[in-house]
């Protein structure tokens, strides 16, 4: 135990009436909701890499967080960073965690020393999982960070460092397996590049789809049960990403064989640097089969960067919750807050509340969208616009061919009566609930 965190309580439900500054208002997570229990149906998990690894640096200026675990170059302050974060867990109640294997262990440059460090520490982090029985949501490998990655990790134009990224993935597969994850992620923060005067496209992505498969082929060998998921971002590192959006990857794992195998984990400040609502590409995933995890982080709307910040606005997670409810909730995935605090909250108890808030905003948002979902109206709207479909007539045209419906047309002289969208009724409807 450490007292990094000692004049906090543990957070427990105290309802939306009680001002106690520590206490979820929204969030009780033995309450049923359609059926489910909150804490089943959300799935919260806490991000290592923002919460203990990151150190409050910006494009401008360096540290402004000072911890117990600085400098984060040796195992000893690697177990104090452990310690304490496992004691944020347990004052969270979160039932997830995720990390990247250079969150966790110190970063020495070389393959061998990595690797054992990583397996170090990732077995006492199996330990802490025993005593307090919290579980891992997914790893990920940091292939972005250290300079060995700057031309990409996969793609990279130096075979040595595919290898090195092969050999790393490897490692963080076999912790991810140890520690008994859920899922294992791939973003792809360098796997794009700067410039097309340097870069030779077609090779890199058939590098990247071959890196892939072998990735899903190390897991069925281990026999590792958890999803692989692919994480979208369009640009921030690099100028351009391959793994753009849900679409972009869904084409990505359908050219390279591996949309059977593979599903993704959307984030929501991704979806809006994408130009797309979060909303959006959850319903996208959905739609292809590949809908699997999601990262909850906002971005500031004015910036235009992926600001990570802890998600406020109840409505549009309401709207992201309602898609996730509509693809049946989460299976192996879950709600990680890939979000940190901001640079100048320096206080332990700033990374308590907002994750305490965040957890509140997203149960608010996942109550309402179930409301809404089993109150059936939504829905129903959406069945009377498509109810032409339902007809065998409609239903056989799908079978037919543009000559045979052509006349059709004429011999029936068809002419289609245009009908209300219904927009703003729905909009309405959805502002009842929310
Ligand atoms: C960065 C990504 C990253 C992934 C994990 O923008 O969101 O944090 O979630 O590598
Ligand atoms: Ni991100
Ligand atoms: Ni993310």
């Amino acid at each position: 135990m450490s007292d990094f965190f000692k004049d906090i309580p543990a957070i427990s439900y105290v309802g939306p009436d009680s001002d106690a500054e520590f206490g979820f208002k929204h969030y009780n997570k033995d309450e049923v909701v359609l059926g489910k229990r909150l804490e089943d149906h959300l799935r919260f998990a806490v991000a290592w890499w923002h919460s203990f690894a990151w150190e409050g640096g910006d494009p401008f200026g360096g540290q402004t967080f000072v911890r117990p675990w600085h400098p984060q170059d040796s195992m000893k302050n690697a177990r104090i960073k452990a310690d304490v974060a496992f004691e944020m867990f347990r004052i969270l109640d979160v039932p997830y965690y995720c990390w990247h294997d250079a969150d966790v262990r110190p970063e020495t440059g070389n393959f061998a020393d990595n690797l054992k460090t990583l397996n170090e520490i990732t077995d006492y982090m199996l330990e802490k999982q025993a005593q307090t029985g919290i579980k891992l949501l997914w790893g990920t490998a940091n292939l972005f960070s250290h300079r060995r990655w700057m031309a990409g990790a996969s793609t990279n134009p130096d075979p040595e460092v595919f290898a090195f990224a092969a050999a790393t993935v490897k490692s963080c597969l076999d912790a991810t397996h140890k520690l008994g994850g859920e899922n294992y992620v791939l973003w792809g923060g360098r796997e794009g590049y700067e410039t097309l005067l340097n870069t030779d496209m077609k090779q890199e992505l058939d590098h990247m789809g071959r890196f892939l498969n072998m990735v899903v082929d190390y897991k069925h060998k281990i026999g590792f049960k958890g999803t692989i998921l692919v994480e979208p971002k369009p640009q921030e590192p690099s100028k351009h990403q391959y793994d753009y959006d849900a679409a972009t990857c869904f084409g990505f794992l359908q050219k390279y064989g591996l949309e059977k195998e593979v599903k993704l984990n959307l984030e929501q400040g991704h979806a809006i640097l994408a130009g797309h609502s979060f909303e959006h590409e959850i319903a996208t995933a959905a739609a292809l089969g590949v809908f699997g995890s999601i990262d909850m982080n906002r971005n500031d709307y004015q910036s235009g960067w992926d600001t990570d910040q802890f998600p406020n606005n109840v409505p549009e997670v309401a709207l992201a919750y309602y898609e996730i409810l509509k693809a049946g909730g989460f299976t192996t995935g879950g709600t990680n807050f890939d979000a940190k605090i901001r640079r100048q909250s320096i206080d332990p108890a700033d990374l308590i509340l907002a994750h305490m808030g965040a957890m509140d905003v997203c149960a608010r948002g996942l109550k309402a969208a179930a409301a809404l979902l089993d109150s059936g109206e939504m829905e129903a709207a959406k069945k009377a616009r498509y109810a032409g479909w339902d007809t065998p007539a409609a239903k056989a045209m799908l079978g037919s061919s543009l000559d045979a419906i052509a006349a059709e047309v004429l011999a029936k002289d068809i002419r289609p009566e245009p009908r209300s969208g219904r927009q703003e009724r729905l909009e309405n409807l959805w502002n009842r609930f929310v």
